[in-house]
């Protein structure tokens, strides 16, 4: 009977009789689409109460390709939007092997113990479905995989570096309308990926190792520069004695960067991931951070400038793909670079024209 009940409410809500003279076929299109706002309020409603299902549900949706699985995750993120404002963005970088998930494994266990909740996405652009991404090893974070309070969700695929960031910007956003209060985002040094994840966090960590020169970490420049915390990772067993050495090299070289605008000055702390050492000290310092730059106002212009980065972004990116696969555009810009080969036209020239052309298509 109660189950009856319960059956006739759901219908009444998604079959409540339409105008007399509609035809049936719209009547039936108004009562598919009245169910679809209802099976999408629902997942809101089960997002915003921390639903792990829902929340992979969501992510899928924002890291779909399809047209209508887009509209919808646009819906869901702005109604996800104001309550997505309580939590701080870590974003974790260093060469492969440096103990990135160990870490991360150790971290957010340690975390969790502090009755916080965390997240952990990647941001990985060279992943694609078939050849795995970071993250895709969970064995790492073995124990991380089985508490409640993780949700570990390995990098968007995709080619662009641009496509997967736009991804992964929103999932942050949908994580923490979940009530994840720490955003833990992985990458690795591929291309312009740790400058893209430095752009969409509050706290920039670089893990390094002692005793292997910047080539052999490759170590990219700027990225001393990004960081926030440079933390030596494997400073155990007989790695200890080299790791403190590391530490003190560090901190000279950092007083030879300029200052940040955040007024944060830059730590060096030593861990070792896979003994749990350390680890607490690496907490302690960004939740440092995080008191100073709420309170010199850093915290809050900072992502503000990245919203506005990210629109900007969004728009280029935009752009860009609306030139590049639009079929008649293929075919123009195949002409212009034959001529331009053999040298009928100037690239300046050739661009303007394509340009032109772009801009009166339809
Ligand atoms: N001794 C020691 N070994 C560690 C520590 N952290 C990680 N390792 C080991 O280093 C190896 C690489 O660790 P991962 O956590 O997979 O490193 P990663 O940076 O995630 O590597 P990629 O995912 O390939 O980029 C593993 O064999 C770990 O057990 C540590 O603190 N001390
Ligand atoms: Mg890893």
């Amino acid at each position: 009977m109660s189950e009856n009940k319960h059956k006739s409410a759901l219908n009444e809500s998604g079959s409540r009789p339409v105008a007399g003279n509609v035809n049936p076929k719209s009547a039936q299109k108004i009562r598919a689409s009245r169910k679809r706002k209802f099976l999408e309020e629902d997942l809101l409603q089960q997002l915003l109460e921390g639903n792990k299902t829902a929340l992979g549900r969501a992510i899928t949706l924002v890291e779909s390709n399809q047209f209508t699985h887009q509209q919808k995750a646009q819906q869901l993120l702005e109604s996800a939007l104001p309550y997505s404002q309580k939590s701080i963005r870590i974003g974790i970088t260093g060469v492969p092997g440096v103990g990135k998930s160990t870490f991360i494994e150790s971290f957010g266990s340690y975390l969790i113990r502090q009755g916080k909740k965390v997240a952990v996405l990647a941001v990985d652009p060279s992943s694609s479905v078939s050849s795995g991404s970071i993250l895709g090893d969970k064995t790492r974070m073995e124990n991380l995989v089985k508490e409640e309070n993780a949700f570990i969700r390995p990098s968007a695929s995709g080619t662009s570096l641009g496509g997967v960031a736009k991804k992964t910007r929103e999932s942050i956003i949908l994580c923490e309308a979940a009530g994840f209060d720490i955003v833990l985002i992985e990458t690795v040094g591929v291309g312009q990926s740790e400058t893209t994840v430095h752009s969409m966090t509050d706290f920039f960590l670089l893990l390094k190792l002692a005793g292997a020169g910047d080539e052999l970490q490759g170590i990219k420049r700027g990225i001393i520069e990004m960081a926030d915390a440079i933390v030596i990772n494997k400073a155990d067993g007989d790695n200890l004695k080299a790791a403190r050495e590391a530490k003190s090299e560090f901190n000279r070289a950092l007083q030879l960067y300029p200052s940040k605008e955040s007024g944060w000055k830059p730590k060096v702390a030593l861990c070792s991931a896979l003994q749990q050492t350390g680890i607490e000290s690496v907490w302690e310092l960004i939740a440092e951070f995080q008191k100073n730059v709420k309170e010199n106002g850093y915290f809050q212009k900072n992502r503000k400038e990245q919203n506005k980065f990210w629109l900007l972004q969004t728009i280029n990116e935009h752009l860009k793909n609306s030139f590049y696969r639009n079929p008649v555009m293929k075919k123009e810009l195949e002409i212009q670079l034959k001529a331009i080969e053999s040298n009928k036209i100037t690239a300046f020239a050739a661009a303007d024209l394509l340009l032109e052309k772009y801009e009166k298509l339809d």
